[in-house]
């Protein structure tokens, strides 16, 4: 066995009442954080994207091994690439690829094959899973929990950015195979969502949708 090599928990706690101050405060702001499809040009610094995937990169993963690629994309050229390849799959799918029942599911949302905000939102994050690992003399590294590492990293980009005071979209054109060519990543990645992130368009709406409530999603036994 390697010698356990440990350091001091950075832990920083809080006075109760300033605890549940700070898990109201931070619900309310993450309540208010809506999955965007409607896009400014306005530029973001590329300072504040890398901030919060450095956050996102602090999440938890399996044995550690980080099994997360993030390319950050603002060349206004590849952006035109990816939109392209994108609307070509995204076409597929809303013209037969998709049952009626899942198009039915998506009905309230009002998504469709055009996707503007690929070329307009000034920031395309495209998030890969590393299926494994390349060790110094090239051998394969085995990943442990990829789907789950890389689903946390996700969920904490996303709060980051929201934190930050931007907006973004989840977007996943099916297949994503087409984000490996463009991006020029191995094939031991594995494109899992395409993050868009900027400034919401000035006039942009949002579907009227509602999030369950406690008494749907929580079960206590105490
Ligand atoms: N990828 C398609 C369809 C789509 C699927 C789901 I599930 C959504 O929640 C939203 C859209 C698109 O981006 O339009």
């Amino acid at each position: 066995m390697p010698e356990l090599k440990e350091s001091p928990l950075r832990f920083r706690g809080y006075a109760e009442p300033d605890m549940a101050q700070r898990a109201a405060e931070f619900r309310e702001l993450m309540s208010r954080r809506r999955t965007v499809r409607h896009f400014s040009d306005r530029p973001v610094p590329r300072r504040l994207i890398e901030d919060c995937v450095m956050t996102a990169a602090s999440a938890p993963s399996g044995a550690n091994q980080q099994p997360w690629t993030f390319v950050c994309i603002s060349d206004p050229a590849m952006k035109t690439r990816i939109r392209v390849a994108a609307e070509e799959e995204e076409r597929e799918f809303y013209s037969g690829r998709a049952s009626q029942e899942w198009l039915d599911a998506l009905g309230p949302l009002g998504t469709d094959p055009d996707k503007p905000f690929l070329e307009t939102a000034p920031w395309l994050i495209a998030i890969f899973a590393q299926r494994y690992g390349l060790g110094p003399d090239g051998g394969k590294i085995k990943h442990y929990y990829v789907p789950e590492s890389v689903g946390i990293a996700t969920g904490l980009l996303i709060s980051s950015l929201h934190n930050a005071g931007l907006a973004s979209l989840t977007h996943t054109p099916s297949p994503m195979g087409f984000l490996n060519a463009i991006c020029d990543r191995p094939d031991r990645e594995k494109a899992i969502i395409l993050l868009v992130a900027g400034y919401p368009a000035e006039d942009a709406k949002v579907p009227d949708i509602r999030r369950k409530g406690a008494d749907e999603i929580i079960v206590w036994r105490e």
